[in-house]
């Protein structure tokens, strides 16, 4: 893989997103080395994964030196043949997806953000709409993802004017979890990310599952999930770790099962 460095850190598989020169914008080799890093993790059976940026950026959305005036290309089919496929294996891996976002997120580059799990950003980072900029509309999940993390209006805002807004402000709007100094981003979202994936994992899969059902639910519905999800997590040998470290008063051995 070029455009795509992948480590193993212990239970954590470390995604770095690598064209730095162009800010890590999307192109059909990245797409591709993503999805299957992605894959890669799974099968190898990482518990968590973190994801980033090399350089000064974490990702700029579509390479627009594939999208220049005079040449053929078809989007719809771009979106439904990578972008899509890439959130939708992002939001259905079982494991948490920590998002460190290093510097500019831009375009797809925020979708693919919010797509994580857990997002935590540099203090020099910032977050991107640009899509409007360019006459195109919010994609790979955006108008989704927006109103539902920062709501309506401020969904709205951001699509339509297309204005920067800086990590400490995506903070206190709710879109990510935390902002750190830029010097300490890495070694923070590092902690996190082996904090989850030493973590109660079969447990964390039924969370994400939770959360992903609840967009479409009733609170009935969702209280019969809940109630068929805790079922089976309480029948987990995680869930016998995590009473038994309790009672013995000392921390918890998870294995993940
Ligand atoms: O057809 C389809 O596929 C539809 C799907 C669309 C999905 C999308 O994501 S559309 C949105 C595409 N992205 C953008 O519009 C963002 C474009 N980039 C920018 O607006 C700015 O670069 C940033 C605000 C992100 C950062 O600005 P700044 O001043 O910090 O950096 P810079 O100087 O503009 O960029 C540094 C280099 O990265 C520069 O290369 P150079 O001149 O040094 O060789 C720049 O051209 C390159 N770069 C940045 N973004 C992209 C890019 N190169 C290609 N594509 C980019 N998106």
């Amino acid at each position: 893989m070029t455009t795509v460095i992948v480590e193993r850190a212990g239970t954590v598989a470390r995604i770095t997103l690598n064209r730095p020169d162009k800010l890590n914008a999307f192109t059909e080799e990245l797409h591709q080395e993503l999805f299957a890093a992605l894959g890669e993790a799974e099968a190898q059976g990482a518990r968590a994964v973190l994801l980033t940026g090399a350089g000064r950026g974490f990702c700029a959305g579509q390479d627009l030196n594939q999208r220049k005036p005079g040449e053929v290309f078809d989007s719809t089919a771009t979106l439904k043949r990578l972008y899509n496929p890439l959130i939708r294996r992002i939001r259905a891996l079982p494991m948490p997806v920590v998002c460190a976002v290093n510097g500019v997120a831009a375009g797809a580059g925020v979708s693919l953000a919010l797509a994580c799990d857990v997002v935590l950003a540099a203090r020099s980072a910032t977050f991107l709409q640009a899509f409007a900029r360019l006459g195109l509309v919010p994609d790979s999940g955006a108008t989704w993802m927006l109103p539902r993390l920062i709501g309506d209006a401020r969904a709205r805002g951001l699509a339509l004017l297309a204005e920067k807004i800086t990590a400490e402000q995506a903070l206190s709007w709710g879109l990510i979890w935390q902002v750190h100094d830029d010097d300490k981003l890495m070694a923070e979202a590092s902690a996190l990310a082996t904090r989850l994936g030493d973590g109660p994992t079969a447990g964390y899969a039924k969370i994400k599952q939770a959360f992903a059902a609840s967009a479409d639910n009733t609170l009935d519905q969702q209280l019969d999930l809940e109630a068929e999800l805790q079922g089976k997590a309480a029948q987990s040998a995680d869930f016998k770790e995590g009473v038994a470290a309790f009672l013995e008063k000392r921390g918890a051995r998870f294995t993940g099962r």
